[in-house]
């Protein structure tokens, strides 16, 4: 985007590429996700964050799981809870540190920050804070696939809060009267801010939203990146082949508050330790060690190599200057007086 910003798409598209074929490689990037958000927080403690983040710990699977599963070349929407999809989908962490930091090194040149990650280079489109914005832009990229033969897939990922905004229903309906190559991954964390599902939400099984559009539907485990990756590539494939779009709910959590300094001390005692029991990242480490992919040993050093990486990564970011006024200029059409 901007002049300064280091080239780096070949790079991005092949951290994509490997998580395809390496289940040792979405552990890893897992651990990414979660090291890079932890940084995030203790940067906004420290003022170095401009605005809100929101951050995803506990959501990783879904994450690494649809960036797994889907192709460079299809096309991904997230939300301001963007982050871990961000990385999964293969934008290096000194970008993502970059973009929120708003510094040039970032992916949007720092103007956008962490509500508005976007790399067309490895088929993240642009993100957008309005809840449920995501929506009709997936099913608008499906729709181009379509009248264009591409057999690209769209993939929308969003909230549970976001099902209750008409832009979904609209979303869904067209998505499969058209037969689109469209499908729908819904974070379902239990709560839309401050307010847990069941007080904003009349139907709690967002999967069963579907049956009112005659679409085909899977319940998932959130915190389980294997069943996450199955599902979605299910799905993909159903788009791919013109058999239709699909609503996955992903069952899930996210560990800290809804942005920011958010304490969450609205939830119930005793349910965010029955979650952290269900780590994501805990329960795929435990995995690969059972099938003998990998050691106890080897996830520590692992983890603390990703780590080390995050702190050049953070050192990458920080020395990158700030966003500058003519850049924020750079991409205006109309005339500027300045
Ligand atoms: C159209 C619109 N309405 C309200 C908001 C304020 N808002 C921001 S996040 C959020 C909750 C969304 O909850 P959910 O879809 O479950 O996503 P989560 O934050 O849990 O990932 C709301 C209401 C907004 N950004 N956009
Ligand atoms: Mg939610």
């Amino acid at each position: 985007m901007t002049d300064s910003r280091p080239e780096r798409p070949n790079e991005h598209v092949r951290r994509r590429f490997e998580l395809r074929s390496n289940r040792l490689i979405r552990l890893e990037r897992m651990m990414e996700i979660r090291l890079v958000e932890d940084r995030i927080q203790d940067l906004f403690a420290q003022g170095l964050i401009s605005g809100t983040t929101h951050t995803s710990q506990g959501q990783e699977a879904v994450a690494v799981g649809v960036a797994s599963a889907t192709r460079p070349t299809d096309v991904v929407c997230c939300t301001y809870r963007g982050h871990g999809l961000a990385l999964a989908l293969g934008i290096r962490p000194e970008v993502v540190l970059g973009e929120v930091l708003g510094r040039q090194i970032g992916c949007m040149g720092g103007l956008g920050g962490s509500m508005h990650l976007s790399d067309p280079d490895v088929g993240l489109l642009p993100t957008f804070a309005i809840v449920g914005a995501g929506i009709p832009i997936a099913v608008g990229a499906a729709l181009s696939f379509a009248a264009t033969k591409n057999d690209g897939v769209a993939v929308s990922v969003f909230g549970d809060g976001t099902t209750n905004i008409g832009a979904f229903h609209e979303g869904l309906n067209l998505a499969k009267v058209w037969n689109l190559p469209v499908v729908f991954v819904c974070e379902n964390n239990l709560y839309g801010e401050y307010s847990p599902i069941a007080t904003t939400t009349a139907v709690t099984e967002i999967s069963t939203r579907a049956l009112a559009y005659d679409m085909a539907t899977e319940v998932v485990d959130g915190q389980d990146i294997d069943a996450v990756f199955e599902s979605v590539e299910r799905a993909v494939d159903r788009a791919r082949s013109k058999d239709g779009p699909t609503l996955i709910e992903a069952k899930t959590y996210r560990y800290v508050g809804h942005s920011r300094s958010d304490k969450a001390t609205y939830r119930p005692d005793g349910e965010l330790e029955e979650w952290l029991a269900r780590d994501p990242i805990e329960l795929f480490a435990a995995e690969l060690i059972r099938n003998g992919a990998i050691n106890s040993a080897n996830v520590e050093q692992m983890r603390h190599r990703q780590s080390e990486l995050i702190d050049v990564a953070q050192g990458l970011a920080l020395e990158s200057p700030p966003s500058s006024i003519p850049q924020m200029f750079a991409h205006v059409l109309a005339p500027t007086h300045h």
